[in-house]
């Protein structure tokens, strides 16, 4: 069986990484139109980076839950059933990872990266950033940015997900509030061409009602009975 999982905040909250859109989310606090978009880190890169230097080291301090632990076992566990999991994530936390997922596409990019925006180089980073920060490759200053997919950003491996998405017998999104496109989209993609639909959310989602079915309640209780079921069907 070949499944695809898009997975959202909603899987890292109670890791204590938060949400965008619920009661005191991200975006309830702060302006995404003021921080997550190439506009604004023109404009205020100063302010750009301390939001996400703040994420940063709060992400430092997180460990994954019992959902992306599930995750990782179904991906190992399909596999050696010559089965496959392709696990998508809107999120740019490397919890996924440090669950132990061995292949994570990373649509909206990586927190723990930065890029070089003179020389393009991508680069691992743990640290604060700065426009002071010179380049590590180029060593010219003033170009690293967070490797983050901003607002009217291309996301990446649009290719890729799409052909796992239209090659998956099932399509499954777990922790997301589907308001953010091209992810939100997945769904009605999946529909379109007759693959099954599966959503597992604290609460029903903005699409809710596009799933044939729902499993509702905190990511690390619904997802490993879930994935259990799966692998014992
Ligand atoms: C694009 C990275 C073209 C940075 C993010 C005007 C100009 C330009 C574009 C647009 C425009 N108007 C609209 C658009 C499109 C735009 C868009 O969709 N905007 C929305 C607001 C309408 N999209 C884009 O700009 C994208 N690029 O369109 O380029 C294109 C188009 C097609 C094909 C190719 C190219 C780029 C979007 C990426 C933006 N970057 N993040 C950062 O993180 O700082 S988006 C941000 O929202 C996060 O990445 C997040 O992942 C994403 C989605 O949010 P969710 O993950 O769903 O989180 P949310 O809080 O919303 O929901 C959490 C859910 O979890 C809830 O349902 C809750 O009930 C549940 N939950 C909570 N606790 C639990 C739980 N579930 C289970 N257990 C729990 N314990």
């Amino acid at each position: 069986m070949n499944i695809f999982v898009l997975t959202g905040a909603g899987v890292s909250a109670e890791s204590g990484l938060g949400t965008f859109r619920d009661k005191d989310g991200l975006w309830t606090r702060f302006d995404p139109m003021k921080l997550a978009t190439p506009e604004a880190f023109a404009q205020n890169p100063d302010e750009v980076h301390a939001f996400y230097n703040m994420r940063r080291q709060n992400l430092l301090a997180a460990e994954p839950n019992a959902a992306h632990r599930a995750l990782a076992h179904m991906e190992t566990a399909l596999a050696e059933r010559g089965g496959s999991l392709f696990l998508c994530t809107q999120n740019i936390d490397d919890l996924h990872e440090r669950a132990g997922s061995q292949r994570v596409a990373h649509m909206h990019g990586e927190l723990l990266k930065a890029r070089c925006t003179a020389c393009g180089e991508t680069m691992p980073w743990l640290k604060d950033l700065s426009v002071e920060v010179p380049c590590p490759s180029c060593r010219r200053s003033g170009g690293l940015r967070p490797h983050v997919v901003w607002f009217g950003e291309m996301p990446l491996e649009m290719d890729a997900l799409y052909d796992a998405l239209l090659a998956a017998d099932l399509f499954v999104a777990i922790g997301t509030s589907g308001s953010v496109y091209p992810a939100a989209g997945f769904v009605t993609e999946a529909q379109g061409h007759g693959i099954r639909t599966c959503e597992i959310n604290l609460d029903p989602s903005d699409n809710a009602r596009q799933f044939d079915d729902a499993r509702y309640g905190p990511a690390s209780a619904t997802v490993p009975t879930w994935v259990e079921q799966v692998l014992t069907t």
